[in-house]
């Protein structure tokens, strides 16, 4: 009889020490959050073979939608993708943590203008992912009267031909170009003088698309476009007929990087992701899917002519490029003034 107990609570034992030890071989996460068309699905498999890390991924089509997901969702996220003044921001608000950057030593290969910039002088809390401009793509088989900045956009010939990104702070930066106005000085009387300018652009607008606004270029839904260089470089690769054109008021010029929420579950595997999209021979495969300018000098250097020849990669001459700053609550004032402007009827 007390060999039969025994047995049975040896059993017992090595039921409920079971679960324990499926506990100890949990599977390795990172949750990131990323721009949408950012990073290529390629990359992200090649980490998980490399790791046995599975990638959970959400998207974001703006700096703004990122922000407040993540400050209103606790601590899910390991891995955010902010620009530059989101950085700024965040930075402000001690909601990124530092990096160890001894676990991440493939930083070596950045190229160094790009590295400890303003938003993040030490670089102890950002890693360059893509850098870029904001510029105007031009079907020139339909297009043919000369387009060198906004105004030729928003003359008034090409209404509901054109397609801008859906993101007030650059549509309201690109009125204040016109006026020689800085993307950074949002003051309220500033709205003011950007209203009138936005009350007759927007009507003009046939799409408003962060994500693909290439499509409706590609489509032939509309004619001209206000986007991200890297979607002005895809549509060029395409087809030579996409030009692209910085704007001769001034273009807006972004970096955006990778960097971790305080609090981010797996810390260290998104320090392992970081340290693996620097290696160059990965780093080239986000540059051949989305075609931004690349940070990672090392990288650069495996590109083929044909990709740093893309004038909306790797633009040969520039006007006044500007980059954002943080300008913390006015944010919420442009986006205010764009939604109000795009309701009316
Ligand atoms: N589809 C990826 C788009 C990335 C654009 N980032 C630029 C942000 C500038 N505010």
């Amino acid at each position: 009889m007390k060999i039969i107990r025994l047995i049975l609570a040896l059993t017992l034992l090595a039921a409920t020490a079971v679960p324990s030890y499926g506990q100890a071989k949990k599977k390795q996460v990172l949750n990131l959050f990323c721009w949408s068309e950012y990073v290529p699905q390629e990359v992200i498999d090649g980490f998980t073979k490399e790791t046995g890390i599975k990638v959970n991924t959400e998207n974001y089509a703006s700096n703004e939608e990122m922000l407040s997901k993540l400050l209103a969702g606790g601590s899910k996220y390991d891995l955010i993708q902010p620009s530059e003044y989101t950085i700024e921001a965040l930075i402000k608000k001690e909601k990124l943590d530092a990096l160890t950057l001894e676990n991440i030593p493939n930083l070596k290969n950045l190229d160094p203008k790009f590295t400890k910039m303003p938003h993040d002088p030490e670089g102890k809390y950002s890693v360059p992912w893509m850098a870029g401009t904001v510029g105007i793509v031009v079907n020139t088989a339909k297009v043919k009267t000369p387009i060198t900045g906004y105004k030729d956009v928003f003359a008034g010939t090409h209404k509901r031909r054109i397609v801008v990104l859906n993101d007030s702070r650059e549509i309201v930066s690109w009125a204040l170009a016109t006026l020689g106005i800085s993307a950074n000085d949002m003051t309220p009387e500033n709205l003011e003088k950007a209203k009138p300018i936005l009350a007759t652009w927007l009507p003009q607008v046939k799409v408003y698309d962060s994500d693909s606004p290439k499509t409706a270029l590609l489509n032939g839904d509309v004619d001209l476009g206000i986007v991200w260089s890297g979607e002005a470089a895809i549509l060029w690769k395409k087809n030579k007929k996409f030009s692209y054109v910085l704007p001769a008021e001034g273009a807006h010029q972004f970096i955006d990087s990778l960097a971790i929420p305080k609090g981010a579950p797996n810390k260290g595997n998104a320090e392992k992701f970081i340290n693996y999209i620097l290696k160059p021979e990965v780093s080239v495969l986000i540059s051949g899917e989305f075609p931004y300018t690349n940070p990672n000098a090392e990288a650069v250097k495996l590109l083929k002519p044909e990709q740093r020849d893309n004038p909306a990669s790797y633009p040969p001459s520039a006007p006044k490029l500007e980059t954002f700053k943080d300008i913390g609550a006015a944010a919420k004032d442009i986006d205010k003034l764009v939604t109000a402007i795009k309701g009316r009827k």
